[in-house]
């Protein structure tokens, strides 16, 4: 975590000495007179003012609200810089020593830097796990794995997506395949139990035996419990699967030890390295080495999945690496093994349990009943809110969260409650204190909404148009905006200062 004081000041340092190291380095470029050169190496401020306003208009908007979207974080200069760096020039189709061109003696270090200390993040044994850095993000990992393990219209499943699942784990509706992943592969839902919103590993069981997947998804994107992935694994041989876990939520708490690591049970693991991670956005493949089990015979099956997810993610899937984002994970696993990072985790948990109870004791349904994590799912049906009329207001008074769809509901195009994280305030610095702030920030403004919604009557359209018309509720919504703005520019953040 950050001191805030301490970091605004440090950063307005960092920062002035970066542009004036830009700067001089310009002169020296200039004085060799080249004029094309000189235009290259000109600042984006001075030659793209338009654009250069934009990104400063939303990293205003990043420091003065309240980010509360589960699966975002800030990042650090440190990853910053490696996303700004040479790196970005380079080609270098294939994995370190395997290229398909030349000049890439250091992007081949690189690489092999961030595929050790990925393994290092998650006290892995390069004799069992190897990793894959490559994957552009979460979605090109997800489907690397089932390109490279399923074949095609082989069987997936994963939790659905109106339960707190991800697209990638085969989302599909009544009407279309949505996910590419239920076009190209069979995908089978699994559920939570309506009545507690939690997995029903029962369920999943009895329908995998009916339908005999080749890989069971156990990962969430809304999902506020630890999963049970000895459970999983169970299951799993009993239909003779594949675990692939998701982690892409967790990843940041699974490396800081602070909840149950899915590495023991899983054949695969996949991440983004964005979110609770905190490092820039990518993804990783992890996937096991050597013996998979030995048969009753006495038969010894080993893992054949390193070749098969490399070349699924290239030749397969994609091109050329993004070895910008390759340096930038290894610099974010290296920040994994930092007492900070540990101590930030655990303040993230913290946080969420602190929300969870502070809008339980004001009288909101939370979802399971709390959190184990870093997220939690608040049922608005009590209050009589939908998830967009909610979303809508906290966006109105700068805090941003996303609608989502609760355990029960019947549309996911109108859900009834909204999805609330910590990663993101807590590596601005805020502490239990300041989510008791948070939390009466977002009861004030539930309750106005709850007030705009009984004039407007149900239709979105309706309460916007009486939100922004309305006198009374309009000069409401601008001071509670001004309270979340004035409270979160108090908050320091990582980065550059304007951009
Ligand atoms: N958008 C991310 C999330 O919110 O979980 C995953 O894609």
């Amino acid at each position: 975590m950050f001191s805030r004081s301490s970091l605004i000041c440090k950063h307005h340092l960092l920062h002035s000495s970066f542009r004036v190291l830009v700067k001089r380095s310009f002169q020296k470029q200039s004085k060799m007179g080249d004029s094309a050169l000189k235009s290259l190496n000109s600042n984006l401020w001075d030659t793209d003012p338009e654009l250069y306003d934009l990104i400063k208009k939303e990293k205003k908007r990043q420091c003065s609200g309240l980010e509360m979207i589960a699966s975002e974080n800030f990042t650090s200069i440190a990853v910053m810089q490696c996303l700004g760096s040479c790196l970005s020039n380079k080609y270098s189709e294939g994995l370190p020593g395997q290229r398909y061109y030349g000049g890439n003696e250091f992007i081949d270090q690189i690489e092999i830097l961030a595929q050790k200390r990925s393994l290092e993040a998650y006290n892995l044994n390069a004799e069992e796990w190897g990793v894959n850095v490559q994957p552009l993000s979460g979605s090109p990992a997800n489907f690397a794995v089932y390109t490279g393990i399923v074949e095609p219209h082989g069987r997936i499943m994963g939790l659905d997506l109106p339960d707190g699942g991800h697209l990638t784990h085969g989302f599909f509706t009544q009407q279309k395949k949505i996910s590419a992943t239920s076009m190209f592969f069979e995908s089978m839902p699994y559920k939570v139990n309506p009545d507690n919103g939690l997995i029903d590993y029962d369920e999943l069981l009895k329908t995998a035996r009916l339908f005999k997947p080749k890989l069971i998804i156990a990962g969430t994107s809304c999902y506020s419990r630890v999963l049970d992935y000895k459970r999983f694994k169970e299951i799993c041989d009993d239909v003779g699967a594949y675990l692939m876990s998701d982690m892409a939520h967790i990843s940041g708490l699974v490396a800081a030890g602070v909840t149950p690591s899915p590495f023991e049970y899983s054949d695969i693991v996949t991440t983004t390295t964005h979110k609770s991670l905190r490092g820039p956005r990518s993804g990783v493949i992890f996937f096991r080495k050597g013996v998979r089990k030995v048969t009753p015979k006495g038969e010894t099956i080993m893992y054949d999945l390193e070749s098969k997810i490399n070349q699924a993610v290239f030749p397969g899937l994609q091109g050329g690496p993004h070895n910008h984002q390759i340096a930038a994970v290894a610099t974010a696993m290296k920040q994994t093994k930092e007492p900070e990072f540990v101590k930030y985790q655990h303040q993230v948990v913290s946080n969420a349990k602190m929300l969870a109870s502070g809008l339980e004791s004001r009288g909101y349904k939370i979802v399971t009943g709390g959190t184990d994590l870093h997220v939690l799912l608040v049922d608005l049906r009590n209050v009589k809110l939908t998830g967009s009329k909610a979303e809508y207001i906290l966006e109105e008074v700068s805090i941003a969260c996303n609608k989502n769809t609760v355990p029960g509901d019947k549309s996911a195009l109108n859900p009834s409650g909204i999805r609330l994280g910590t990663p993101a305030l807590t590596t601005r610095g805020l502490v239990e204190k300041d989510i008791s702030i948070v939390v009466d920030l977002i009861d004030r403004t539930l309750k106005l909404a709850i007030e705009i919604s009984q004039k407007s009557g149900p239709k979105l359209v309706d309460y916007k148009n009486v939100l922004h018309t309305d006198e009374v509720f309009s000069k409401k919504v601008a001071t509670l905006r001004n309270e979340v703005q004035e409270f979160s520019n108090k908050f320091s953040m990582p980065g550059y200062d304007e951009y």
